[in-house]
């Protein structure tokens, strides 16, 4: 629990909200395939919450190529992803997801997202989910992507509530990276290995107890 008592949560959205890090995951290995690059599931999880760019740099490795070929494969893996997508449905949020964004707002707290995705908005239509968030910021709001504070420190301003009294939510080791670094409360959602130097874990977004977090009982 912090000294002053939070007066917002922000909220990762690829595997806090909803699962997309599986169709990011497909997206990726469909186009180191195609093209002979070594990828795997393990290899993936180093990307959860980087961002396009940085997700392609890390695939990569130590391999160079030009910035046009980086830009084709960007598209074309992003085409991959946004297709993956049409399907996608209000049933789609992850268990406890939204009940989680309730609490919150239920608790008196100003709820955000805070996403390295520029297919964010895209995302939270598909959920029908854009209305109960007061702010959003995603890939295109600020230039440093995870782990850098940037994009956070901006859902803050959006929110205009000071770092400090902000609980962010990330399943990404860079995003609890990018929390810690913006002076907020950090949630980790999944193992040990990966978000255990949040301030908090929790198994899954189903086993959040924000009372806890907050140093309170139930809302
Ligand atoms: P896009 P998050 C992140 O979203 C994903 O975790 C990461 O896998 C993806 O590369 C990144 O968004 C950029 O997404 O290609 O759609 O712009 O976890 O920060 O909500
Ligand atoms: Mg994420």
């Amino acid at each position: 629990m912090t000294d002053v008592r939070p007066r917002a949560v922000i909220f990762d959205l690829d595997g806090v909200i909803t699962d997309t890090a599986e169709q990011h995951y497909q997206g990726w290995q469909r186009l180191a395939d195609e093209e002979g690059l070594p990828f795997d599931r393990t290899a993936n999880e180093a990307l959860r919450g980087l961002s396009r760019r940085e997700s392609l740099l890390a695939l990569l490795g130590d391999r160079q190529v030009d910035e046009p070929t980086l830009e084709a494969w960007m598209e074309r893996k992003n085409r991959y992803y946004v297709d993956s997508l049409a399907g996608m449905t209000p049933d789609d949020a992850l268990p406890g997801a939204v009940d989680l964004v309730d609490d919150a707002k239920r608790r008196g707290l100003k709820v955000a997202i805070g996403s390295s995705s520029k297919n964010a908005g895209l995302v939270l239509e598909k959920l029908q989910l854009t209305d109960r968030f007061d702010a959003v910021a995603d890939g295109h709001s600020v230039e440093r992507a995870k782990p850098a504070p940037d994009l956070f420190l901006e859902a803050a301003r959006r929110l205009d509530v000071p770092p400090g009294q902000c609980v962010v939510v990330e399943d990404a080791t860079s995003g609890v990276d990018a929390a810690l670094a913006a002076g907020m409360v950090a949630v980790g959602v999944g193992p040990a290995d990966r978000v255990g130097h949040a301030t908090y874990r929790f198994d899954t977004p189903a086993d959040i107890d924000l009372g806890v977090v907050l140093g309170e009982g139930p809302a």
